[in-house]
């Protein structure tokens, strides 16, 4: 009887700590809803530690890229324009590309808890701005939203 009481606890509580992760969606997409090309929506997302993200493309030419990621967390690259779910694990700030699209400044940034790493992201971010031709004013508007 114990026993019983004990393993329905048990599986209570792992139901509980599964809900608390939460899953968001990103989408990679060729025209923006406010009419922005080539735009990961939201660009900027908060999120906590154990969340996942479905990063969703609108067409075959779009993923999800890391360029900087926090100390001890995962790289991760998406398969071409398929709808992909990452988890995030390590706090602090992830910027990320799509690949083919870097140059037209097709950029997100990830916040995952505390921005324990925000300084050297910005200082590496300063480097890829010089290959970025179009909408390079995203990396300030997302990075500006990280608290
Ligand atoms: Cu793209």
């Amino acid at each position: 009887m114990l026993l019983k009481k004990t393993l329905i606890m048990m599986i209570l509580f792992s139901m509980t700590s599964a809900a608390l992760a939460a899953e968001h969606t990103v989408k990679l997409l060729t025209t923006g809803s406010n009419g922005q090309t080539m735009v990961m929506e939201p660009g900027f997302i908060k999120i906590s530690k154990g969340d996942t993200i479905k990063f969703v493309p609108s067409d075959p030419s779009h993923n999800a890229e890391s360029m900087i990621t926090p100390s001890g967390a995962s790289p991760f690259t998406t398969p071409m324009g398929k709808e992909t779910t990452v988890a995030f694990n390590t706090h602090g700030v992830y910027l990320y590309k799509c690949s083919p699209h870097l140059a037209l400044g097709m950029i997100g940034v990830v916040q995952v808890d505390d921005a324990v790493n925000i300084t050297e992201l910005k200082a590496g971010v300063e480097k890829i701005k010089a290959t970025v031709f179009m909408n390079k004013q995203r990396f300030d508007e997302y990075l500006s939203q990280v608290k």
